[in-house]
């Protein structure tokens, strides 16, 4: 068993809950404390210690940190895209005090390693769509990315001039049953199964041919532990590697379910989150992730269709 206390804010997400419990069964259940500003989720209870934290609230974590000997945090807590563009000023400023809270505290305390998650977000329409690279132009139009972005260069900044070891995926749209999305883009791509499911019908919010790129959770789960384990010497990116896994659009998953549930219909009513996902990629070219620490994804559009019906 490895000795590393692990602290993850943000745990009763829809991330939270399945990295806390695969951290759990490395690092074992009382080395890894799971904090949230919500009451403790469900699946976490009897799995290991929980407390009650706001990460705005940068005294109580650093008493936090050092009263239980942390040595790596997880940062999740984040207003996601949706939620972000209804109040822009708010997500400002909990995305970007939550992160430099933990870099500072990281900084003073000597922590061993950070990991806080990006987004496909920080790209914008002047970017290229298709397979969009590693370094390219990065235009951010959402407060959401805008965010992401600045995040970014913070952890570059923080590893590069206080050698601070924090690291970070541009997550996809991240599919999964276990706990539920917080207000994003991609979560047309977890409510389709719900409904099909319950009603064998549902109504998109993006249109037919809009393509994003995604992930099943079991991969991003993976994806997050392999590069937080990965030898400091194999990370050449400090702001943070793209990630990919698949791409599809309302109509191809749709089509994918019908193949399970025969009489599932969809219909489209884009709304606001339209113009959002219109400024993502359509596809990621993560090569570098792929080079640097072996990532490969093990679920395609079909597998993980099956898994998320049977398990729903
Ligand atoms: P989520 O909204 O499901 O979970 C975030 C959690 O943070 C919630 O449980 C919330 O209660 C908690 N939180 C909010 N404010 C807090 C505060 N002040 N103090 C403590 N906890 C607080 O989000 P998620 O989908 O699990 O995303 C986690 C991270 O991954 C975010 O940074 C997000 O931007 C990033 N990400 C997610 C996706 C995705 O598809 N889920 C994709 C790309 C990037
Ligand atoms: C969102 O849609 O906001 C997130 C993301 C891709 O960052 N799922």
């Amino acid at each position: 068993m490895k000795k590393d206390k692990i602290l993850v804010i943000g745990a009763c997400g829809q991330i939270g809950v399945e990295l806390t419990l695969a951290l759990r069964k490395i690092y074992g259940e009382s080395n890894v404390l799971a904090s949230d500003l919500r009451e403790e989720h469900e699946l976490l209870k009897g799995t290991g210690p929980y407390v009650s934290l706001d990460v705005m609230n940068k005294e109580m974590l650093h008493v936090l940190v050092i009263r239980h000997n942390i040595t790596q945090i997880y940062l999740l807590a984040a207003i996601l895209s949706a939620t972000g563009e209804k109040n822009p000023l708010l997500a400002w400023h909990i995305n970007m005090q939550s992160l430099l809270n933990v870099l500072d505290i990281a900084k003073e305390e000597h922590l061993d390693k950070v990991y806080w998650p990006s987004s496909i977000a920080v790209f914008g329409p002047n970017s290229p769509m298709q397979d969009t690279p590693q370094h390219t132009i990065i235009e951010p139009t959402t407060i959401y990315g805008i965010s992401k972005f600045a995040g970014e260069r913070w952890c570059e900044y923080y590893n590069h001039r206080y050698g601070v070891d924090v690291r970070s995926l541009r997550y996809p749209g991240l599919i999964s049953y276990k706990s539920a999305p917080g207000g994003g883009t991609t979560d047309y791509a977890v409510e389709i199964f719900h409904e099909a499911k319950e009603h064998k019908k549902y109504t998109s919010f993006l249109s037919e041919n809009t393509y994003l790129p995604m992930m099943y959770m079991p991969d991003a789960i993976r994806a997050t532990i392999e590069l937080m384990e990965a030898d400091a010497s194999k990370i050449s990116i400090r702001s943070a590697y793209n990630l990919s896994a698949m791409s599809f659009s309302p109509k191809e998953i749709a089509a994918e379910i019908k193949k399970h549930i025969p009489d599932f219909t969809i219909s489209y009513e884009p709304d606001y989150r339209q113009q959002i996902a219109d400024g993502w990629p359509n596809s990621m070219d993560d090569s570098q992730a792929r080079t640097d620490w072996g990532w490969k994804p093990e679920f395609d559009l079909a597998k993980m269709t099956k898994d998320m019906l049977d398990h729903i």
